[in-house]
């Protein structure tokens, strides 16, 4: 991309991960000039971004109100709240805020399909942009899923614009904190997949944290609902496309039952079996049906049809770490559900694998809790698991919710996978889903996903001879 203007705009980028450094080179190639800072002493990464925008001044250590103030626009990353003090004096002296999605969202032309939700949004984004570039188009997937969205046009065209790019379309995933900071995405088809509870120690409620979610509707051509749940329905003037677990009504996905199977329909038009979709339990049912009700919504622009996408749902394994069978050890199925990171995946992983299971859960959880109750476990723990091994910072606090529930704590993940492995019986199985971060003992929950896979992994070995 070349420069196309220069600005007098005075921008500071606040955060130097992944989402700050996307900004500044985004920023870098269009000739802004801009500063950057983050609140940590020592970001990991200072020397190298130091070496690459050598222009800028950059600040470290906690965030100053009054250096922030002499900007004009604060480049916001999601991992720092808008509520820190320093950033709320600059509001209060008229600094406006902006973020990632926000100067993506102004600079691209191409239709943006938008994600959010609680849990399974990087299912269905990476699910979307199969079946879309499985009709023949070019979808390209990113935001909180892994990729900055500003990486996505880093060289989509030689004159600075997507408008003559061979991209069609962008599917974004985007968390709550992302949509605090932009303003009108004006996507082609927005949704909230759902609503339980999460990142309460950013929010003041889940009213605030609903809040969020919804910005993810301004403007938006189409909305996707789940009929499901209230919290995912707009009252804006957007046309709606409803999904549901139950058999559905004119015009909208949902489920009927053929011969004892599930099969999904778009009113009484039959589209697809359970047992043709890799992906298993209700809940991945209802992902299939939200990632086909934003394919069809988008359909008529990019001139494709909603059947062409069905192969690449067929083909969709789902992705690692998120209920991912690993290995059987002397008859005991062991799943990595790393990504279960907050109560409301751990309740889909634990339900959907124990209504299938001959054996009980050993369930292994914990981390930082992100100041969720965990009380909605009760039940299904009840039901489906032995005894739940709580590690980790909160391990504790879990623990006082888990009441009339078996539970151990212990320090490390290791001591809980021993205890498990030493006391699970055949046809039992051992899962990994912490319903919390993992950022008290890992980098992050791949990092953690690929613990509990060397965990297993060796414990096979040493099995097996
Ligand atoms: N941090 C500071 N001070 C700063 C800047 C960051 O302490 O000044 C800390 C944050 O509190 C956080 C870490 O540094 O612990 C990273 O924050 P960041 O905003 O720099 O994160 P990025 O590296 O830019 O990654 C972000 C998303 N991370 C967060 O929202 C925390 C990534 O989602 C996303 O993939 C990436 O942008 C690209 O869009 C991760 C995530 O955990 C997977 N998301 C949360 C979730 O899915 O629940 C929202
Ligand atoms: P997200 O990107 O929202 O974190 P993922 O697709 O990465 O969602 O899945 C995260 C966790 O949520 C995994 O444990 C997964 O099994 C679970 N999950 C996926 N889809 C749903 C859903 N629709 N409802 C509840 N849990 C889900």
């Amino acid at each position: 991309m070349t420069l196309t203007k220069t600005s007098t705009t005075k921008r500071m980028i606040i955060g130097l991960g992944m989402s700050g450094l996307s900004c500044a080179r985004f920023c870098q190639r269009r000739g802004w000039s801009f500063d950057l800072c983050d609140s940590r002493d020592n970001p990991a990464n200072l020397d190298a971004v130091q070496q690459e925008f050598t222009e800028s001044e950059i600040f470290c250590g906690a965030l100053g109100g009054e250096l922030l103030s002499h900007y004009d626009e604060l480049i916001v990353s999601p991992g720092v709240a808008l509520a820190e003090t320093a950033i709320q004096q600059a509001i209060q002296a008229g600094v406006k805020i902006s973020g990632d999605i926000q100067l993506f969202k102004e600079f691209v032309t191409k239709p943006v399909v938008a994600i959010t939700g609680s849990n399974g949004k990087s299912t269905v984004t990476s699910l979307v942009g199969d079946m879309l570039n499985g009709c023949g188009v070019k979808a390209l997937v990113g935001g909180n899923i892994g990729l900055p969205a500003l990486d996505l046009i880093a060289d989509v065209a030689a004159d600075g614009s997507d408008k003559g790019s061979d991209v069609d379309i962008y599917v974004l995933e985007l968390s709550s904190f992302q949509l605090e900071t932009t303003t009108q995405l004006n996507a082609a088809v927005a949704t909230i997949l759902n609503l339980s509870e999460d990142h309460m120690d950013r929010y003041s409620g889940m009213e605030d944290y609903l809040v969020a979610k919804q910005r993810i509707f301004a403007g938006a051509s189409v909305v996707v609902e789940n009929k499901d749940d209230e919290a995912t329905k707009t009252d804006s003037d957007s046309s709606a496309v409803r999904f549901g677990l139950k058999a559905p009504e004119t015009d909208e996905f949902g489920l009927r039952q053929v011969d004892g199977q599930d099969w999904i329909y778009f009113g009484s038009q039959p589209l697809l079996s359970a047992d043709e979709i890799k992906i298993k339990g209700q809940h991945n049912l209802a992902n299939v049906m939200s990632a086909l009700a934003l394919v069809q919504a988008v359909a008529p622009q990019l001139n494709i049809q909603l059947a062409d996408s069905f192969a690449a749902i067929k083909s969709f394994a789902g992705l690692a770490h998120r209920c991912q069978w690993v290995a059987d050890i002397n008859g005991v199925a062991c799943y990595n559900d790393s990504k279960g990171t907050n109560v409301g995946s751990t309740l889909a992983a634990i339900n959907g694998l124990g209504a299938s299971s001959k054996g009980k859960i050993w369930l292994l959880a914990g981390g930082v809790d992100k100041d969720q109750s965990f009380a909605e476990l009760v039940q299904p723990c009840q039901k489906y698991v032995a005894e739940t091994l709580l590690f980790g910072r909160d391990a504790l606090n879990i623990q006082k919710d888990l009441v009339d529930c078996q539970t151990q704590t212990f320090t490390t993940m290791d001591q809980a996978w021993k205890y498990a492995l030493e006391n699970a019986n055949t046809d039992d199985l051992i899962l990994l889903s912490p319903a919390c971060a993992s950022f008290d003992q890992f980098k992050n929950f791949a990092v953690r996903g690929e613990y509990f896979r060397q965990l297993v992994n060796d414990s096979q070995e040493v099995a097996h001879g």
